[in-house]
């Protein structure tokens, strides 16, 4: 893989993805975009991870939002074509079959927010701000933050973050509970990885289908999510990890699940 300002690696089945552009507070730019979707495309076919941590490069930034200066002069039909291709990383994102574990180290605004609203968890050092300041520059979020946010946190906070454009502190952030834990930043990846390798040792085809149930079935009735969990639910009986679970249980060890 030929990743320019994306750097990844793999240690006990937990990938850990680092946006690498500090020199601009790790801002989404083309070819951050480019890097992203070449490797989520190649950690969905090779399923070698079973967690996986984002962060921003350095001590200030998770991600600044998406490039400023490579927004100017887009076509509204350019700038449509923007948001869906953006949309559609950040969807990739949410549909991986294993959980993502946002670090968020700095600033997360705009577009660097809707990343991390993308991922399944959100822990965040104490010094880190965020929030969506698109209306002061005009524009509106385009990478999904109207949508996320307000699923997130309910409407009417999602309205006070998107219609102000203010920064956020960790602290409030972690009272509205988007944030699940905050940390001084020195341990904040040592956090992310302790959650990581918890998350390792669970049955990935159960955290696949627990992602799917609340993902794709909290949008519906309940009616209808709850035929979607019992669907899923009767599925995790056709795999080798239950039998495996339950042995173990009754065996009194931990379990050794193989991912089928
Ligand atoms: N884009 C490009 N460059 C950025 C950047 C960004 N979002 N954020 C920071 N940088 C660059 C700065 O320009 C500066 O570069 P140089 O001047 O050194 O060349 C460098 O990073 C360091 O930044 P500062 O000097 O400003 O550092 P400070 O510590 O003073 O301030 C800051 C940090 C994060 C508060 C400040 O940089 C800032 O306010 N940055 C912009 C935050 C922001 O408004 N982000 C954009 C949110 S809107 C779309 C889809 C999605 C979106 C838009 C369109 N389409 C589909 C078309 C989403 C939009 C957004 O994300």
């Amino acid at each position: 893989m030929d990743l320019k300002s994306v750097r990844y690696s793999v240690e006990n089945k937990v990938g850990t993805i680092t946006i690498a552009r500090p020199e601009a507070m790790n801002a989404l730019n083309k070819q951050v975009l480019t890097d992203l979707r070449v490797l989520l495309h190649e950690l969905d076919q090779k399923r070698e991870v079973r967690a996986c941590i984002l962060t921003g490069e350095g001590e200030k930034a998770f991600v600044a939002g998406a490039d400023i200066k490579e927004m100017e002069g887009l076509s509204p039909a350019q700038a449509r074509e923007m948001a869906v291709q953006g949309q559609a990383l950040m969807q990739k994102i949410e549909d991986l079959p294993f959980p993502v574990i946002a670090a968020v180290n700095g600033f997360a605004l705009g577009g660097g927010l809707e990343l991390a609203l993308a991922c399944d968890f959100m822990l965040a050092s104490n010094k880190a701000k965020w929030g969506l300041p698109e209306v002061t520059l005009g524009l509106i979020p385009g990478y999904g933050g109207t949508q996320r946010l307000s699923r997130n946190l309910g409407r009417a906070l999602a309205r006070r973050v998107a219609l102000s454009g203010e920064m956020f502190s960790a602290q409030q952030g972690y009272e509205w509970g988007l944030f699940t834990q905050l940390c001084e930043p020195a341990d904040l990846m040592p956090a992310a990885r302790k959650l990581a390798g918890v998350l390792a040792t669970r049955a990935p085809m159960a955290m696949a289908w627990v992602k799917e149930a609340i993902n794709h079935g909290s949008d519906r009735t309940q009616a209808e999510g709850l035929k979607l969990e019992s669907d899923l639910f009767g599925r995790t009986f056709e795999t080798k990890d239950h039998l495996e679970g339950i042995k173990a249980f009754v065996e009194k060890r931990p379990a050794d699940f193989q991912g089928h």
